[in-house]
Formats: structure tokens, sequence, C-alpha cells
């Protein structure tokens, strides 16, 4: 009827479409399929039930906090009343709520009590793969009590750590303690090895002072943290550069609560992450356990610095995937020009292209978590432990970016409802952008990837292709899948090719390429773990569609950068002319 104008309760009937997505895990059909492809039954058994519970109680508890906890950011209070500088960082309720049930989950727990052997790593990171984007932030924090945890660990939980490692793997919440990594400073916080000023000096005790500035420091409200300073000899000199550093562990605030000669400057103003208080401090001789052999700080933190990594790769899969399920439920209840939007091929094209991306990345994450889990449990060869050390930046930067990418897909594909606030879609993407930055960046991560290669001599590459060949193998009796091995394989050559006429030019080109190497050491190892996934007997259309569409993409850009000689010097002196033309010298 033309004529009678719209009612108003029509109008206000009129709304958009919501997206719910249900339990997180009952919905997420590939990480079920991979749980039980890889988990020994009865683990299986126990690992569903926990985590359908834990699904459940994500949607019940988890998200109404972490939503609080974004409304809710920490207020940083430097006076009290009455004049008396206090420096309190206020977290709301919501937040010590979280930490609470992180605790009772077991979320760092679960990988130190080993339970289920090897496969308690990856019970643990799965755990935390669900929490991480309903977590409000709270996933950053764990993300640096468990490699606290690990480098207490891997020292043996000396008799003056055992104290501060039970409570960080502690299940109660009120003995639950969250560590910080204090690594950035003022100069920079990539190049930890030149850029850390802060000084130790040595206390008839045996204890430290340290003093310094610490730049960005995450999850300042945190128990205790470990962090790297330069010991001051007994003519008061400190070594520069990376021998210099030593590692030190100290709590943040005393029995009373006042905190350990450390003063906060201000909170950051982030672009996301906003749930969480990252803070400038000042240590002002703050009490300190050396926890390093003096000079060993850079390697001693190396295995934090690969737990936070992994933690990255979990958040970067995680924001992935629920994005694209809120996507997913969008298009299935929002119509356009006539009909839903999942009828609409190009918008499903689009979601698909997603959804490869994403089933790359979590097949790269449980494969990093499955390898960390052999070594945890003693049960990783050596080449296994190799490939780890490997897998780790390629896994981190290549996520970091993707995530980035995907999230920013998926916000579009809502419209201007994509872009308003209160959707929550904004936040996501916000803090999803920190991936690529945070534990490393890109380009620090691609420079990683080669140090892995040259402290093995080389051996970690011929293991990489070796592995790969055999997932192939797997995969190559599978007639459906027969042309994504056959453009596999000769990615895989490609790369061999590569790597013999890169050794042979020197440093300068592996450095040009390290990041299209990395790229493309991504791109195959994930190609390969879709294949394998897509050639088990039970593997559904999905899996053998996603695993053909990943091998259809350019999986060896490395050789066109060589092919084109921009690994060359002359190159690298023209990309600076580039940069700078009309600019004054
Ligand atoms: O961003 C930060 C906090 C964010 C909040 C936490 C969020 C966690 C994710 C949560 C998701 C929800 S903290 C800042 C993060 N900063 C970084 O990641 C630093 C980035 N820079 C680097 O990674 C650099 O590559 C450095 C600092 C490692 C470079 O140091 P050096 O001293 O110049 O490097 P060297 O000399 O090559 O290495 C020194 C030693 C060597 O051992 P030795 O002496 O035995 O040969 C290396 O092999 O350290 C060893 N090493 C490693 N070992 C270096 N890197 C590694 C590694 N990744 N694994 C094993």
């Amino acid at each position: 009827d033309l004529e009678r104008p719209l009612a108003r309760w029509e109008m206000e009937t009129l709304f958009h479409e919501q997206p719910e997505t249900g339990n997180p895990y009952l919905e997420d059909a590939l990480l079920q399929s991979y749980l039980k492809t890889h988990l020994p039954p009865k683990v299986l058994e126990e690992v569903h039930q926990d985590l359908e519970r834990f699904g459940n109680r994500l949607l019940s508890q988890v998200k109404p906090l972490g939503w609080e906890c974004e409304l809710n950011p920490p207020v940083f209070r430097q006076y009290d009343a009455w004049g008396q500088r206090v420096d309190h960082i206020l977290t709301c309720s919501a937040w010590r709520r979280i930490k609470e049930i992180a605790a009772e989950e077991g979320l760092v727990a679960e990988a130190y009590e080993r339970r289920y052997s090897s496969w308690s790593r990856l019970h643990q990171a799965v755990k935390l793969y669900l929490f991480s984007t309903f977590s409000g932030g709270f996933s950053c924090p764990l993300a640096m009590t468990d490699g606290a945890a690990k480098v207490i660990e891997s020292l043996g939980i000396p008799g003056s750590l055992k104290n501060a490692f039970e409570h960080l793997t502690s299940r109660d919440p009120k003995k639950f303690w969250t560590s910080g990594q204090w690594m950035t400073e003022r100069r920079g916080g990539s190049d930890v090895a030149n850029s850390t000023e802060t000084v130790a000096r040595k206390q008839p005790d045996g204890t430290y002072h340290l003093h310094g500035f610490k730049w960005f420091t995450s999850a300042a409200d945190s128990d205790v943290t470990l962090t790297l300073a330069r010991v001051v000899d007994a003519e008061g000199q400190v070594k520069q550069g990376s021998s210099g550093l030593s590692l030190f562990f100290l709590k943040v605030r005393d029995e009373e609560g006042k905190l350990n000669s450390i003063r906060v400057q201000r909170l950051k103003e982030k672009l996301g992450t906003r749930q969480m208080a990252t803070a400038e401090l000042w240590l002002d001789g703050a009490k300190a356990q050396l926890i390093s052999a003096e000079g060993r700080g850079v390697a001693s933190i190396s295995s934090m610095l690969n737990i936070t990594r992994i933690h990255n790769v979990i958040a970067a899969v995680a924001s992935m995937r629920r994005m694209i399920s809120l996507s997913r439920e969008y298009a299935r209840k929002r119509v356009a020009f006539g009909k839903l939007l999942k009828d609409h091929p190009l918008h499903m094209q689009t979601l698909a292209r997603m959804e490869v991306q994403t089933r790359g990345a979590f097949l790269l994450l449980a494969e990093t978590v499955r390898l960390l889990g052999l070594v945890e449990a003693n049960m990783a060869s050596e080449q296994e432990q190799l490939l780890l050390r490997l897998l780790i930046p390629v896994a981190k930067l290549y996520t970091g970016k993707q995530a980035s990418a995907v999230a920013v897909e998926a916000m579009e594909s809502f419209g201007g409802q994509g872009y308003m606030e209160d959707t929550g879609l904004p936040v996501m993407v916000r803090d999803t952008l920190v991936l690529s930055i945070w534990e490393g960046t890109t380009n620090i991560l691609a420079l990683d990837v080669l140090r892995s290669l040259t402290k093995s001599h080389g051996q970690v590459m011929t293991l990489f292709c070796s592995t790969v060949q055999e997932k192939l193998e797997l995969a190559s009796s599978t007639a459906e899948l027969e042309q994504a091995v056959k453009q596999m394989r000769d990615a895989t050559s490609s790369l061999a090719r590569f790597t013999q006429a890169a050794g042979a030019r020197g440093a300068l080109t592996m450095e040009l390429a390290a990041r299209d190497f990395s790229y493309t050491l991504a791109r195959i190892y994930a190609g390969a773990l879709l294949l394998e996934h897509a050639a088990r007997p039970d593997a559904s259309s999905a899996d053998i569609s996603a695993a053909r569409r990943w091998c259809n993409q350019e999986l060896c850009p490395v050789t066109t950068g060589l092919e084109s000689s921009s690994y060359e010097a002359k190159e690298a002196f023209l990309d600076s002319t580039l940069v700078y033309e009309g600019s004054p010298a």
C-alpha cells in the first residue's frame, strides 16, 4: 500500500540482523576434526568434554566480562587524596574476575601439569584459542605468564624461583600470579641488545637493584616480571651489546602492596588493546634477582619470546576465526538485492577466501604446538626441535599479517555496520592490528628465520623440505588433490633452487629476501598441512576444497624476487633512491 505512511511501530521493528554465534568449540569444524585425527581416543574424550563445557562458559561468563573490560579500561591514579604519590593502576572488577577464571581453567597450568603428556600443550593452546577473543585482552598477561613459567622451567626450577613457578602455574585464583615481560626501552624495542640502558647494581645480600626506564610494559598490573639489565662491574662499568645483558626476575610489589622502587610515569594511549594497561615505568632501585648467567640475558629470554610468539599466533588465528564466524552468521540473516548475502556468489567467494587463510593458519598453529608438546614431554627428535625453532617465527610473522587482512576484510563484509563501535567489530580489528608488531615485527621475525637457518648450518632447510615431501606423499594418492600436490612439488623445487642460488650470492641477498622467503616457507608448510588434512579418509569436501584453493595461490614469492634481481645490492641502493627522491639529504 504505497499511500499508507510507514507506521511508527513498523519503523521501530526495522533493525539490522545481529549475528549470533554459539559455542565456539562446537562451531569450529576444523578444530574438532584436527583433535579427532591427532589425539589418542582417551585423551580426545576428556579434552572434548572439557572444551564443550569451556565453550559454554565463555559465552555465558567470559564474553560479558570481556566487553566490560573494553568499556572500563584501566585508569592511572598517581596521587591519593592527600597528595601522597601512590602510582596506582586501577583495573575493573571484570578484568580481575577474568584473572580468576583463567586460573580456575588452568590456562597456564595445563601446559605444565602434563597430564596428557605431549598433548597437554595442544589442550592448553586450544583453550587459549577459544578464550582469546572473549577475554577482554587478558590473553596478553597469560602469554607473558606462560613465557615466564617456561623460562623458570628451562632453568630447572631453581629453589629461589620455586615459589614463583608455583604461583604462575597455579589453578587457585587466590594464588595465581601473572608476569610481565619488560624488554622495550626508550631507544627501541627491536634492537634490544643496543637499546637497553637499564643497569643492575649488586647488593651485599646477592640481590640487585635495577635503575632504568622501561618504555612499554604490557599488562603493567602484573605481580612479577622478567626484565633485562646490564650488570655494573667492580669498576662501575657496564658491557654494551648483547653480551652485556642479563636476565632478572622481580616482584612488582611487596607484601603490603607497595611498589618495588618502581614509579609509573603514565599509561600509554594505544590504538587497540585498550582493556589492558601498558605503562612507562621508572625502575629506581627495584630489587631483583639475577636468573641467567651474566651476559646470557637475550639467549635466556628467548625461551619466553618463543612462547609469547606462539600465543601471538593463537590470538591471530582466534581473531580470524571469530571474525569469519560473525560474517558467516550475518550472511545467513542479511538480505540485499532481494536475497540473503549467503546466496550472493561474490560475497561467498570473499568469505571462502578468508576461510582458506584461516584454515592454513590454524594448521600452522596446531603443528607448532604439537611440536612444542613433544619437546616438553622429552619426546622430540633433534629434527623436530629444529623444525619447531624454524616454525615459530614463520608462523608468528605470517599469521600476524594474515589476521590483520582477514579482520579488515571481515569488517567490510558487514558494510557500514562493521565500522560501528558498539557492534564490537572495530574493537576486534584494532586488537588484531597489534599482532604483527607484538613480540617482534614482521621483518625482525624474518631475520629470526634466517638466524635459525644459520644456527643449524642450513640443516633445518633440508629437514623442512623432507617433511613437506612426506606430507605430499600421503596426499598424492587422493585423485582430487593431484593438481594441488603438483603445485606444491613445483613450489618446493623452486624454493630449493632459490636457497642454492641465494646461498651462493651472500648475506645481503638473503637479508633482502628474508620476508619473501619466510612467506614462502609459511605458504608451503601450511599447504602441506592442508593437503595432509584433506587426505584423511574422513576428510570433508571443505577440507579438500580449502587445500586446493590454498595451493592455487603464489606459493613461492621468493623466486619472483630472485628472477627480477630485487635481492641484489644495486637494487637495495635503488630502493633508497626511490624512497628518498625529493627529500633533503
Ligand atoms: O612486545 C612485547 C610485549 C607484548 C605483550 C605480550 C603479548 C604476547 C602475545 C599475546 C597475544 C595475545 S615485549 C617486546 C618483544 N620484543 C621482541 O620480541 C624483541 C624483538 N627483537 C628480537 O627478537 C631480536 O631478534 C633480538 C632481541 C632477539 C636480537 O638480539 P641479539 O642479541 O642481537 O641477537 P643474537 O646475538 O643473534 O642472539 C643472542 C642469542 C643467540 O644465542 P647464542 O649466543 O647461544 O648463539 C641466539 O641464538 O639469543 C639466541 N636467540 C634465540 N634463541 C635469539 N633469538 C632467539 C630465538 N627466537 N630463539 C632461540
